[in-house]
Parts: C-alpha cells; sequence; structure tokens
C-alpha cells in the first residue's frame, strides 16, 4: 500500500520514540504515540462511513487530535478541510453547502448549530473539545491502534483550504499530495531542518502557514515542536531558550520586539526566524536583527500555491523582499500574459509541483487564474532583480491582510450593501502598528439615524470578528474616478492614521 503523504510524513514515524508535540500542559506527546493515535482516530472516521476522496470539515481548538484528525484523513484517504474558529453560523453555511463533506468534527458549543447547518444533507457531526473531550474524543479511545492505510497517489486530494475572493464568494483551493509532500520536501532541505530541531508553534492550524509550513516540514525532519494554542508572548518568550525555530506572521516579531524581555540572549540557541503571510517592514526586520543579532527569514507563499520563495538560509537575507523562487518553482513576472522587462513592476504568476489543482467546483474561476501552461496568477505584483530575487510592491487583488489573516473587501461590502438604510460602501486597509492593516468601513446611508453602533451589531452575527471594519466612516459619497470605480487610494490616504 502507498499512501504519498501519509508515507512522507507519517508512517515514517510508527517506531519513532523523539518526542514530536510538547503541549502547553506539559503532556509530551512522541512520534510513535501520535501515529497509534491517528490510527485510532482513522478507524472513528471509518466507522463513520467517511470514504477516500470524501471531505472532512475540521472546525475544532488547536489540540494534539486536532493535527491526529489530519493525518487520520490522510491515512483514510479522505480530503482534510480545516476552517478557522472564528468563522459564524452564516459563515460556516456557504462552507458546508459548497464541500458536502461526510462528517463535521466541532467543538460541542457548535455542535448545535453545526448539527442544523449539516440535517438536510445527512452529514454526521461529531465534537471534539477544547478540554480534549468530546465525542470523537470517546470512541477514539475505545478503537484499535492500528489502520490499513489507504492507498492514494500524488494527484489525489489531500486538502481542500478556502480562501476568500476578490468577488466576495471563498473559493477551495484543492491540494494533491503531490503539492503538498514536495513543498514541504523542499522548504526542510532549504532550511536545514533536522530532528534535532525544536520548533515553536504559535499559530493557527488551519491555514497554510501553521498547517502546512509548520507541520510538515517538522513532520518530515522529525522534529520536536512546541505545540502552543496560541500567541502568547509570556510563553513565547519562556521558551525561546529551549528552541531553534519560530514561524510567524510579522505581528509576532513586532509583538517580541515591543518587549523589553526580548533579548539577543534569550534567542542564543535559536537557528531560524521565519516570517511570511504578510509584509514584513523593513524597519521590523532591521530592528530585529540590531535586538537579537540574528536576520529573519523572509518567505512569500499563498494557500493556492503553498510557498513560492524564500529568503537564503546561507547568504542574504535581503529586507523588503522574499528572496528566490524555491527548488523546482518557477516564476516569471507579467503584464497581459507576457513576461516584463527584467527589474518592471508585474502580476507574479507561479508554476510547479506546489501548485494547487484548481478550484473546487468552480472550473470557471480555475480557468481565469490557473493558465493552461500551468502558471498559477498570484495577484501579486512584484519585481525580479537581474539575480532572481523577487520583491512585492503591491497587489493587484482588492486584498486586506490583518495579522496575517486575508480579508477581502468584497465580502464585507456585500454584507453592508444589504443592510437597510445603507446605500453603499467601500472597505479598505490602513496602516496598523500591530496588524500591518486593519479594516475600516466608508458608508453612504439613505438615512442618517443609521448609526455605527447599529451597523456593527448587524454584521456581528454574519462576519468573523476579525474580518468586521474597526472603524465605520459615514460619507455623502465615495470618491469615484471618471469611470465610476471607487477610489480605494483616496479613501486610504483620506483616513490614514
Ligand atoms: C485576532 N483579532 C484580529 C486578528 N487576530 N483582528 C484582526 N486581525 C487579526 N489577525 C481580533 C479577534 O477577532 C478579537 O476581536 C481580538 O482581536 C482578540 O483576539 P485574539 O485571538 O486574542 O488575538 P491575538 O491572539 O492577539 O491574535 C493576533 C494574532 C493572530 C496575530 C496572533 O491573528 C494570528 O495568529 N494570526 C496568524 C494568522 C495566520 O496564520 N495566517 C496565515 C495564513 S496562510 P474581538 O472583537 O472578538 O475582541 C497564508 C499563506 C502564507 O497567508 O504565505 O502563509
Ligand atoms: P492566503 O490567500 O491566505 O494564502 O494569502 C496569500 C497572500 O498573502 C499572498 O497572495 C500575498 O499577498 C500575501 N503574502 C504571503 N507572504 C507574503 C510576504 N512574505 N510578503 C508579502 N505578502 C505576502
Amino acid at each position: 500500500m502507498t499512501n504519498t503523504l501519509y508515507d512522507a510524513l507519517f508512517a515514517r514515524h510508527a517506531q519513532n520514540q523523539a518526542p514530536f508535540l510538547e503541549c502547553d500542559d506539559g503532556s509530551i506527546v512522541s512520534y510513535a504515540a501520535f501515529v497509534r493515535r491517528a490510527a485510532q482516530i482513522a478507524n472513528v472516521l471509518t466507522d463513520a462511513g467517511v470514504a477516500a476522496s470524501d471531505r472532512i470539515v475540521i472546525q475544532a481548538p488547536k489540540l494534539v487530535d486536532t493535527i491526529a484528525l489530519y493525518a487520520a484523513a490522510v491515512q483514510t484517504g479522505a480530503v482534510y478541510l480545516p476552517l478557522n474558529t472564528a468563522y459564524t453560523e452564516a459563515e460556516l453555511s456557504y462552507f458546508i453547502d459548497d464541500a458536502s463533506p461526510r462528517l463535521v468534527i466541532c467543538d460541542a458549543k457548535d455542535a448545535g448549530a453545526m448539527s442544523r447547518l449539516c440535517a438536510d444533507q445527512k452529514i454526521s457531526v461529531l465534537t471534539l473539545d477544547a478540554d480534549g473531550t468530546g465525542s470523537l474524543t470517546v470512541a477514539a479511545n475505545a478503537a484499535p491502534d492500528t489502520f490499513d492505510t489507504v492507498d492514494r497517489g500524488p494527484d489525489d486530494l489531500a486538502a481542500l483550504l478556502y480562501t476568500s475572493g476578490t468577488t466576495g464568494r471563498s473559493k477551495g483551493a484543492m491540494l494533491s499530495h503531490r503539492n503538498l509532500v514536495s513543498n514541504a520536501t523542499v522548504l526542510t532541505v532549504h532550511w536545514q531542518i533536522t530532528a534535532s530541531d525544536r520548533l515553536i508553534h504559535a499559530l493557527p492550524i488551519f491555514h497554510t502557514h501553521g498547517l502546512f509550513v509548520a507541520m510538515n516540514t517538522s513532520l518530515i525532519a522529525g522534529a520536536s515542536i512546541r505545540f502552543m494554542e496560541r500567541f502568547d508572548i509570556d510563553l513565547i518568550l519562556s521558551e525561546l531558550p529551549r528552541s531553534t525555530m519560530l514561524m510567524g506572521v510579522p505581528t509576532f516579531y513586532t509583538r517580541l520586539l515591543g518587549d523589553a524581555r526580548f533579548t539577543q540572549e534569550l534567542c542564543a540557541g535559536m537557528r531560524l526566524f521565519v516570517s511570511g503571510s504578510a509584509p514584513l517592514l523593513a524597519e521590523t526586520h532591521s530592528a530585529f536583527e540590531d535586538r537579537t543579532g540574528q536576520l529573519i527569514l523572509e518567505r512569500y507563499g499563498m494557500t493556492e500555491t503553498n510557498m513560492i520563495t524564500s529568503n537564503p538560509f546561507d547568504g542574504a537575507r535581503v529586507a523588503g523582499t522574499v528572496g528566490f523562487p524555491l527548488a523546482g518553482t518557477q516564476v516569471v513576472i507579467t503584464a497581459n500574459a507576457m513576461p516584463v522587462a527584467q527589474g518592471d513592476i508585474g502580476v507574479i504568476e507561479v508554476k510547479g509541483d506546489n501548485v494547487f489543482q484548481g478550484y473546487w467546483n468552480m472550473p470557471d474561476k480555475t480557468r481565469e487564474e490557473l493558465r493552461e501552461n500551468g502558471f498559477f496568477i498570484t495577484g501579486d505584483l512584484g519585481t525580479m532583480d537581474a539575480d532572481g530575487r523577487i520583491s512585492i510592491v503591491g497587489r493587484e487583488k482588492d486584498l486586506i491582510i490583518s495579522g496575517g489573516y486575508n480579508i477581502y473587501p468584497k465580502e464585507i461590502e456585500d454584507v453592508l450593501n444589504d443592510i437597510e438604510g445603507v446605500t453603499e460602501s467601500a472597505v479598505f486597509g490602513v496602516p496598523h502598528p500591530d496588524f500591518g492593516e486593519s479594516v475600516i468601513a466608508a458608508v453612504v446611508r439613505e438615512n442618517q439615524t443609521l448609526t455605527a453602533d447599529t451597523i456593527a451589531a448587524r454584521i456581528a452575527p454574519l462576519l468573523a470578528s476579525f474580518k468586521r471594519p474597526r472603524q465605520f466612516v459615514m460619507r455623502d459619497a465615495l470618491p469615484r474616478n471618471t469611470m465610476g470605480k471607487v477610489q480605494k487610494n483616496v479613501l486610504r490616504s483620506d483616513y490614514a492614521p
């Protein structure tokens, strides 16, 4: 039996007694124990009717069993579909309808809402609670700890990760076994990750960064992970002296730099600080070097493409650049589908084993963004210098990145425009010292009695809290150009802090 992803990440550790996950409560799960736990969960999944290619939705706390669910899904040949724990019932409804999963696993506190959403489609619901209890746990504890791994090849789907879109509708990025194994292998080699490493893992595990970049590379190398429930600065500072790597979004680094306890001595055993998911300011890069004597390694990626470029491990890590295309990944900078002259600004396009298989149920959208020649159009604007080093200079897509979370203005505008009394709205990002960008909504009202508080209350049940505008500005009209297009650049400069 072969299963491309399971063999690369998990099967190899069946006899490995080394620590894999070290948790906040002090418990340590060895690799071998983890593989047995995943097999127990795989048995629960198949008992629940899960078969190869079925989607399994997971909206669960950050727990060892949540990672074991990932391994179990891969072992049963199913497609793992993790969702942000912040999503509201209204948002979940879309994902459930679109993905039609066989099984949903959620926290017991959300089981009522989830069962309502799943009832029509006869989807089973199991629970996994923050304290580690729940119906999944009970069933897994009683299940055998071996499981016959289901055959899966490189082109089979392993995961479906939803990413919001400029049209306001989320798109499920289909990631194959080959996509995930190839990228994790390349990164492990590039960043020289070995079994001697200990990673501080403080990212959420429902996105590419925390789930694939951080987890899959450690699994390939057999490294240990200090598995933190969330970003907690006190905990990170206390674990730095016993760790070797940290992977985070720029907010992690600005927060660390904002704390006087973060010193060069504390980082003496650390050999790699990776930043990605959002632009790292050059000033953060240099302040970090001044404080620690080490250089943050910035890399660039996307849900659809996994990681695309990285600064070198050995060699110059240049602030404001995202480095070179990873081995096996081709990058071209284009304008109107043609390569631009070297050094000119254009759209970043990417091809390689890392590039996804298309959007779930959206063949037209797939054709728009994934060319027949295999190049994926990222929507990011960049340049390539004579050595092949890439810099990201902006975004063609209308997107706000706040603390590493993507927020698509169109989705928020659609919700705002549906509110009675709202004539129109424009959502945009302004610089924010902690999150990089924060969300503002400009609203044109039919009725002057409609207040920001009322609007905030109306959108709260519909949008995850990280997406909600932090400020509403009421305007008589939106600024438009001669073509009638809203000028978000004008709004951004009008309301810049
Ligand atoms: C939390 N909040 C945010 C937010 N995170 N608001 C805006 N932007 C964010 N990023 C809000 C919550 O909704 C809540 O609001 C309040 O802040 C407190 O929540 P919290 O959970 O206590 O916040 P905190 O722990 O401080 O979280 C901040 C953070 C976190 C930066 C640590 O957002 C984080 O872990 N971000 C990483 C995201 C990530 O993994 N991105 C990778 C995507 S993959 P209220 O109103 O309820 O009080 C990708 C591809 C690639 O992009 O290249 O990697
Ligand atoms: P997501 O859709 O959540 O996968 O986010 C992918 C987007 O994050 C990319 O298209 C970029 O716009 C952005 N991104 C990721 N890494 C970086 C980086 N190092 N610098 C700037 N933007 C980044």
